[in-house]
């Protein structure tokens, strides 16, 4: 069995030149996965290669990740945002807070909405910004919401929440 990893059109030229009986399970074109089988030969000049592209369907945008918790302190907070595959396109998520905690006082989240997750990544972090202060107010909470996605649909982990431990 022999993987090929190669671009575009030099796959068949290049797996061809093997002068062995080969097979190929999986390869990449370009940017594009796709599946292939193929019949092996002893030739290396009448090789055929059978590729079918594979065209995914948009995939799931979730949290990785949907409790998180931190003292109250002046700190930032990484909550990564998952793909369950890859895509050619940028994923843009909306986001909705929170909470029992107050927006832009005791927390916040540092990035534009929607939120980007560029085309061929898996995942992107979101940072969030968690304020310190000095009034006893218990534990608070900052809920995260995914609301909507484009080029891509909601998985079921779409809600993070984050309990600020209060420290004072
Ligand atoms: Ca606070
Ligand atoms: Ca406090």
């Amino acid at each position: 069995m022999h993987t090929c990893t190669l671009f575009a059109f030099a796959a068949a030229a290049l797996c061809s030149t093997a002068r062995a009986q080969w097979s190929v399970d999986s390869l990449s074109v370009g940017r594009r996965d796709v599946a292939a089988t193929s019949v092996g030969s002893t030739s290396n000049t009448t090789n055929a290669l059978a590729v079918t592209f594979e065209t995914p369907g948009d995939p799931a945008v979730q949290f990785a990740v949907t409790q998180r918790s931190v003292f109250e302190d002046t700190t930032l907070l990484e909550v990564s945002i998952t793909l369950s595959q890859r895509v050619d396109h940028d994923v843009s998520v909306s986001y909705s807070l929170g909470g029992t905690a107050t927006v832009n006082v005791d927390w916040r989240v540092e990035e534009p909405n929607p939120f980007v997750i560029p085309a061929r990544a898996r995942r992107a972090d979101m940072t969030l910004l968690v304020a310190e202060d000095s009034t006893q107010e218990g534990n608070e909470t900052g809920i995260v919401t995914l609301t909507g996605a484009t080029g891509a649909v909601l998985g079921t982990a779409s809600t993070m929440t984050l309990t600020i431990l209060d420290d004072d």
